[in-house]
This record gives structure tokens, sequence and C-alpha cells, in this order.
């Protein structure tokens, strides 16, 4: 009855890597969609927003969780329950938070990012973080409020933190009485790349938001989730943020099969990225660290003088594929529903073809 419109970008003729946000609902979801039970969220009532909300929190394995409209709000909101005006943030300079949420808990919440160099595999060097955890006495430095985390990273190219280090960061959290928030906006495909159950990651840390609307393929939605008092605090800023919605069950509704049917299948994405990189990494004038192709994004640089990364870009477009530049010489490609293993061969003949023209 519905079409598929995952395949619409397919069938405008683009294969379009730019991003697992480009995904479009599955049929079953414009099933749920035109099929939800709906109320205004804001009095509580929308019975598809309560349904999701209980999933999540089940899945994710804490007592509570709430709908957000997206990642950035998500982590915000978070940031802002955790935190007051002069703490400290503690993060990673290469995290999605810190580099692409336009300062969020700084301009509206008047807290202080505290940014520690993330290694290449998304990590923060634990003796860095314990010495930021640690408050002063002195009236000059401001007290830490909180640390977070990114779950897989983002910018290192969709590296999957350890469950051992996830371990030890949060027990020097602990040991420092500050909460440990993670951005797990694709913590599900961090889940599946190491074959557990996702509690396993989320039971290191305090609060977590995740996305709906990545790899999982919802329109819209992200969920944070943590105690029962700390969700009661986020749902008090996601209304000062604008954010409490109301029949927003039209989308839940796309949320619940997410949850239900999406996970399992983040394991193909990871599968076709891992053939676009061994592709990528037989054509000469591309560097690819294969060891760091662990999910549903490649990572690579352009190492051919003759050319730019907007030259590149440009050309790939020309032939009818799609992938985003991250600053210098880093291009980055994500693979996602709606990408089948032929768009994949396609993708690598288009770049093969984009650096010998
Ligand atoms: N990431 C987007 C861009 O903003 C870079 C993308 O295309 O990957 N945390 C992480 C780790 C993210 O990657 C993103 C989105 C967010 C949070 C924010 O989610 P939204 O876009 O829903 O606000």
């Amino acid at each position: 009855m519905y079409e598929d419109m995952a395949g619409a970008a397919a069938r405008r003729g683009m294969i379009d890597l730019r991003s697992d946000t480009v995904t479009l609902p599955s049929p079953a979801m414009r099933e749920a969609i035109s099929a939800a039970e709906l109320g205004d969220d804001v009095y509580g009532e929308d019975p598809t927003v309560n349904r999701l909300e209980e999933l999540a929190a089940e899945l994710i394995g804490k007592e509570a969780a709430v709908l957000v409209p997206t990642g950035t709000m998500g982590n915000l909101s978070a940031v802002l329950a955790h935190g007051g005006r002069g703490d400290r943030v503690i993060l990673g300079d290469e995290c999605h938070i810190y580099r692409y949420e336009a300062g969020g808990a700084s301009a509206l919440g008047g807290l202080i990012y505290h940014a520690l160099p993330n290694g290449a595999d998304g990590t923060i060097d634990l003796d860095q973080l314990r010495a930021a955890a640690a408050a002063s006495d002195d009236p000059h430095q401001s007290p830490p409020g909180l640390i977070c985390l990114e779950n897989t990273h983002n910018r290192c190219g969709g590296v999957v933190l350890p469950l051992s280090y996830m371990a030890a960061a949060h027990a020097i959290a602990q040991e420092h009485g500050l909460p440990l928030h993670l951005d797990g906006a694709r913590v599900f495909n961090a889940a599946v790349a190491l074959g557990v159950d996702v509690r396993e990651i989320t039971r290191h840390v305090d609060s977590v938001q995740f996305c709906l609307s990545k790899g999982l393929s919802a329109p819209v939605g992200s969920m944070v989730a943590g105690t029962r008092p700390f969700i009661a605090r986020v749902r008090r800023m996601r209304k000062i943020l604008g954010g409490s919605m109301r029949q927003a069950g039209v989308f839940a509704a796309a949320g619940v099969v997410a949850l239900s049917e999406m996970v399992g299948r983040l394991a193909d994405d990871h599968a076709n990225a891992r053939q676009l990189a061994a592709g990528l990494a037989a054509i000469p004038g591309l560097d690819i660290d294969l060891s760091r192709v662990q999910t549903n994004i490649v990572r690579f640089e352009l190492r051919d003088e003759r050319l730019s990364v907007a030259d590149l870009t440009g050309r790939l477009r020309e032939r009818g594929v799609l992938v985003g530049g991250m600053g210098g010489q880093t291009i980055r490609a994500v693979t996602h529903y709606g990408i089948e293993a032929a768009d994949i061969d396609r993708a690598v003949q288009a770049v093969r073809e984009a650096l010998a023209g």
C-alpha cells in the first residue's frame, strides 16, 4: 500500500551518504503514523508518546525517558538538568556537543565547556579526565558539573568506546560525585558492533540521549533517559527550550517502530560501511584507517594534490553520489537504511572515476 520511501533518494538517482539523518520512514512506520492514537502530550495524554517513553526507558535500562524533538535539544536539556551556571561541562574536543551544538549550554545555561583532547579512538585520556573532574577549593576555579562522552563517536569516524573505558570513566565520575552523560545519538550502532545489549553500555552512565532519527530511520525524535527525578528536570528544561509538544504521537509512532524493528538491521549498515571502506582503501589518492571503520561511518582523507575536497565532492555529486566534507582533507560517508550493497559498488566506482577524471 505504501511506497518504500527509503528508496526515494535512490529513485532520484542519488546515493546519499552524507548522513544517516537523511533516512526516510519505513512502510511500517508510515502505517503506524497514520494509525497512531493521539492526545495532548503537554497534559501527558498522548498514549503513543507514553508508550514510546516506556519502551525507550526499558530498552535503554533506565527508570524513565522523555521524547524530545532533536538530539541537540536532548543533549542540551540533559546538560542543563545536570549542571548550573558557572559549572564546567567536561567533554572531548571532537564531540558533537562541543563542536556542533552552537554552544547551547553556555549561551542559554551559563555553563562552561572544559574540552579535553579526544583521541582518534574517541576516548578522553583518563588521567586528564580525573584531573579535570577534581573540584578545587580555589575560588578562582569554576567547579566541575558533569562529564559527557559520545558513543559511537561521530567525528572520530563512528568508533565504539570499549565497555572497559565506559566503566573506567564512570568510576572517575562517581569518585568525584559527578554525573556522566552519554551522547548516544548512535548508541544502538555501538551495541550492535559490540554484540551486546545496549544496557551493557548505558549501565555505565547516569543519563543518555539517543536519536530515533538517524540509523533507526524515524523522521523526527530523540530520547533522554535517566532516573525519574532527573527526567522530571529534563521535562522542565524541554519546556523552557520550547520543546514540549502536543500530538507528538504522530512521529512517536514511528519511534516505536524504530525501536522495535530497526535495531537489528544496523548490522547491514556496518557491513556496507566495511565494504565501502575496503573499496576506497584500494583507490590511490585516498587515505583510510580501516581499523576505525567499526560502525556505519566511513571517514577518509583526500591525499591527491590535484584536487580539493570541494572538487571531489562536486565531481561525486555529478556522478550521483553525495558525501560530506568534515573540514581539512577529511570526507565522511555514512551508510543507512535505503543504501544497499549495490549502491556501495556504484559509489566506489564513482570515487574511482572522480579521482581519475
Ligand atoms: N549529527 C549530524 C550533524 O549535526 C553532524 C550528522 O549528520 O551526523 N549527537 C551526535 C553524535 C550527532 O551525530 C548528532 C547529529 C547529534 C547529537 C544531534 O542530533 P540532531 O541533529 O537530531 O539535533
